[in-house]
C-alpha cells in the first residue's frame, strides 16, 4: 500500500507545538527576526537540524514556544496540525498540549485553550468533530471515510484534546489545568497528559492533580520511561493510568508490571531513535509489546520536531518488524479501543475502518 497514506489512522499521542509545519516555524522566527525579538538565523539552525538528543529536544521546545506563545498563533497552528493529519488520513486525532500562561500576551491558560478551540473551530477544508454535541447525529456521513457534499469529497476527522501538564509546573499549576480540563469537557477534553523533560520534577508534585482528575473521571496517559528512574516506573504504573508514553526504560520488573496491568503503551518508534532513547529500531520494545499481545498504538509524538507523519511510522513498523497489509490493518483498528473517546465514537471509527477494508484490497 503506498506508504499507508490511505490507511484510516488513529494517532494518541500528538503534541501541539511538536507538530507545526517547518515552513510555519521558520515564518514565525522570520517575523520576529525582523521585530528584533531573536536572531532569525539562529532559529532557523536549530529548526531544520535534523537529529537532537532528548535535552536538546527541549531546548527546541523552550525556542517554539517563544515564537508561537501568542493567541492568533496557537489559533493557526492547531488549524494547521489537525489539517495536516486530516490530510493523511487521520480518522481520530487526540491532540494534546500545555495551557500556558503568558502575561505579556495577556494570555491565560483558559485564553490559550480558547485559542486552540478557535483553531478548530476555524477549519474549512476538513470536516472537524471537536465536540460531543458536533457529533454523529448533525453530520449526516454519506460514506464512512469522507463525506460528499455537491459534488466535493469532505474528508471528516474527530478530534479530541488531552491538557498536559508540565513537568516544571508546581502542585498548584497542575491543578489549575486539571480544573481547566474539566471545565472545558463540552469543548471535547477528554484528559491529562504529564509530560516535558523526564530529567525535571518528582511524580509526587503531580500526583494530587492526576488524582484529582481521575475522580472526577478524566482519563490520564502518562510519559513513563523516557529516561531510567525506577522508582518513578513503578510508581506511575501502580497509579495505573489509561494509557502511557514511550515505555523506554523498563527494567525487567516493570516489564512484568507494564505486562500484567495491561496498560496500553503509546509508541513512537522515530523520536525513541532520533533522540537515542533507544538505540536502534531493532532492539524497539515494540517487538516484544506486539508479540505478547500487549495493547499499543504507533503514534507521531511530535511530527514537526522529528519530521515524521502517521503514515510514515506505519511504514518503518511494516518494513522494521515484517508485519504485512492485515497486520497493519489491525494495529491501527486495534487503536480505536485505547481512545479517550466515548462509545458512541468508537463505534463509527470502527464502521470507518471496517467499511475501509474492501476500499484497501484487504
Ligand atoms: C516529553 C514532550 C515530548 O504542549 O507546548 N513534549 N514531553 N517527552 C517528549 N518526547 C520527545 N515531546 C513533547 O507541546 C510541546 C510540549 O510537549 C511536551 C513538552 O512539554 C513540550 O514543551 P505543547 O503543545
Amino acid at each position: 500500500m503506498e506508504g499507508w497514506i490511505s490507511l484510516p489512522k488513529i494517532e494518541l499521542h500528538a503534541h501541539l507545538n511538536g507538530s507545526i509545519r517547518n515552513s510555519t516555524l521558520l515564518e514565525l522566527a522570520r517575523v520576529l527576526g525582523d521585530e528584533g525579538v531573536l536572531v532569525s538565523a539562529d532559529v532557523e539552525h536549530v529548526i531544520m537540524k535534523d537529529d537532537r538528543s532528548l535535552p536538546e529536544c527541549f531546548k527546541l521546545f523552550d525556542l517554539i514556544h517563544v515564537v508561537t506563545t501568542d493567541h492568533e498563533t496557537v489559533t493557526r497552528i492547531t488549524k494547521e496540525v489537525v489539517e495536516d493529519f486530516a490530510a493523511e488520513n487521520t480518522v481520530y486525532l487526540e491532540l494534546r498540549t500545555t495551557p500556558k500562561k503568558n502575561e505579556s500576551k495577556g494570555m491565560s491558560k483558559r485564553s490559550y485553550m480558547e485559542a486552540v478551540i478557535n483553531g478548530l473551530r476555524g477549519i474549512d477544508a476538513v470536516d472537524v468533530v471537536f465536540t460531543p454535541a458536533c457529533g454523529r447525529t448533525e453530520i449526516s456521513i454519506s460514506s464512512p471515510i469522507n463525506d460528499s457534499c455537491n459534488g466535493l469529497t469532505r474528508r471528516k476527522i474527530y478530534v479530541r484534546l488531552l491538557l498536559s501538564i508540565d513537568r516544571r509546573e508546581t502542585t498548584a499549576a497542575a491543578m489549575e489545568t486539571v480544573q481547566l480540563a474539566l471545565e472545558m469537557r463540552d469543548l471535547g477534553v477528554v484528559g491529562i497528559d504529564l509530560s516535558g523533560n523526564p530529567v525535571v520534577g518528582e511524580w509526587e508534585t503531580f500526583l494530587p492533580a492526576l488524582k484529582f482528575a481521575r475522580e472526577q473521571g478524566l482519563s490520564v496517559t502518562l510519559h513513563c520511561g523516557e529516561v531510567p528512574n525506577q522508582k518513578e516506573i513503578q510508581a506511575m504504573l501502580d497509579f495505573l493510568p489509561q494509557r502511557i508514553g514511550h515505555a523506554c526504560c523498563l527494567e525487567e520488573e516493570d516489564w512484568r508490571k507494564l505486562k500484567s496491568s495491561k496498560i496500553p503503551v503509546e509508541i513512537c518508534l522515530t523520536s525513541n531513535i532520533r533522540t537515542e532513547t533507544i538505540g536502534s529500531i531493532d532492539i524497539h520494545h515494540f517487538v516484544d509489546l506486539y508479540n505478547a499481545k500487549h495493547p499499543l498504538v504507533l503514534c507521531t509524538d511530535d511530527t514537526g520536531v522529528f519530521s515524521t507523519s502517521l503514515s510514515r511510522e506505519y511504514s518503518i513498523a511494516a518494513a522494521s518488524f515484517g508485519l504485512d497489509n492485515r497486520e497493519i490493518f489491525q494495529l491501527a483498528r486495534d487503536a480505536i479501543e485505547y481512545a479517550f473517546a466515548d462509545d458512541g465514537v468508537k463505534e463509527d471509527l470502527r464502521e470507518i475502518f471496517d467499511s475501509a477494508v474492501k476500499k484497501l484490497g484487504l
